[in-house]
């Protein structure tokens, strides 16, 4: 979506303006004791305010703070929980220098949470009652990711006819509902959900048609870092997958993605730094 003031493509984010002219990265804080590949690191909220001043200073364009795992097979968590967890890393980080995002698919949450924030990531896509309404009036960015089912039960029998069309006519979906409760269009970012609800072959089909989902122009994030598919792929354990996350956020990128939320940012910034140091030269240096 273009900034109305310049004509660049931008990511209005609360506080922030986000270019969106080089690839973003989102550096991931999990505040839980069970996410699949850092659950328990960051449990304690000093140890999530020095990762996430970590990520920071690394290179990351955005934090997303996240209070309730959303891996394959796990409990849900209470508002009350989630918001005991995020409110104290959230109150130590107001001049943190980037946006802050929530990763939660509570309306209570997102209610609470929104004037210390930046930007609401929603894995349910704001689908609970309230969600939509809860986030309308405010400047946050909006992460709508596609899900089928709900993360208890997703990975058990997922089915789709064409994956990739019914995964682009969800967030099409979504954010056509997004505007009609009065949300700015370049607030909107969507994300094909990798892992949520799809088979290995799914999310190979989805990140082989990054470009399909980015064509209507909605800016698109992709999750790849450190998954299963990664381990299948590799053949590594989620403690070694860094290597195969650069190159499948650079495939994600390279075919249109946007965003890249990844557990690695270091890495990731230097290969993106690559990326961008080749794509942005657009005429050959004179003789
Ligand atoms: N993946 C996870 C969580 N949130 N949000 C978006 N928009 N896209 C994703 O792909 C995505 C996400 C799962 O990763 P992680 O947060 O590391 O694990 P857990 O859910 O176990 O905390």
């Amino acid at each position: 979506m273009k900034n109305a003031a310049s004509g660049a493509p931008a990511l209005r984010c609360g506080r922030f303006l986000l270019p969106l002219t080089r690839p973003l990265i989102m550096g991931v804080v999990n505040i839980t004791p069970d996410s699949f590949s850092d659950g328990g690191a960051h449990l304690d909220p000093a140890a999530a305010i020095e990762h996430a001043r970590r990520l920071a200073a690394e290179g990351a364009d955005i934090i997303d703070l996240g209070g309730e795992s959303t891996r394959p097979g796990a409990q849900p968590v209470g508002a009350a929980q989630e918001l005991a967890r995020l409110d104290p890393v959230l109150a130590a980080l107001p001049d943190l220098g980037v946006p802050i995002s929530v990763d939660t698919s509570k309306p209570d949450v997102m209610r609470t949470l929104l004037d210390r924030c930046d930007m609401v990531n929603d894995v349910n896509a704001f689908r609970a009652v309230g969600a939509l309404e809860a986030v309308a009036a405010s400047a946050v960015a909006l992460c709508f990711m596609h899900m089928q089912g709900e993360p208890r039960t997703m990975q058990l029998s997922p089915r789709y006819d064409d994956v990739v069309a019914e995964v682009r006519g969800f967030l099409e979906g979504r954010a056509a509902a997004a505007c009609r409760h009065g949300i700015a269009r370049d607030r909107i970012v969507i994300d094909p959900g990798f892992g949520f609800g799809k088979t290995y072959e799914h999310n190979l089909e989805l990140l082989r048609h990054v470009g399909d989902l980015a064509a209507p122009g909605w800016p698109v994030l992709v999750g790849l870092s450190r998954k299963a598919m990664i381990g299948r792929m590799t053949g590594r354990d989620v403690g070694d997958r860094v290597n195969g996350s650069v190159a499948a956020a650079l495939l994600a990128v390279v075919r249109g993605a946007r965003i890249v939320r990844v557990h690695d940012v270091r890495a990731t910034r230097d290969a993106l730094a690559v990326f961008h140091a080749v794509e942005s030269v657009t005429q050959p240096p004179a003789a």
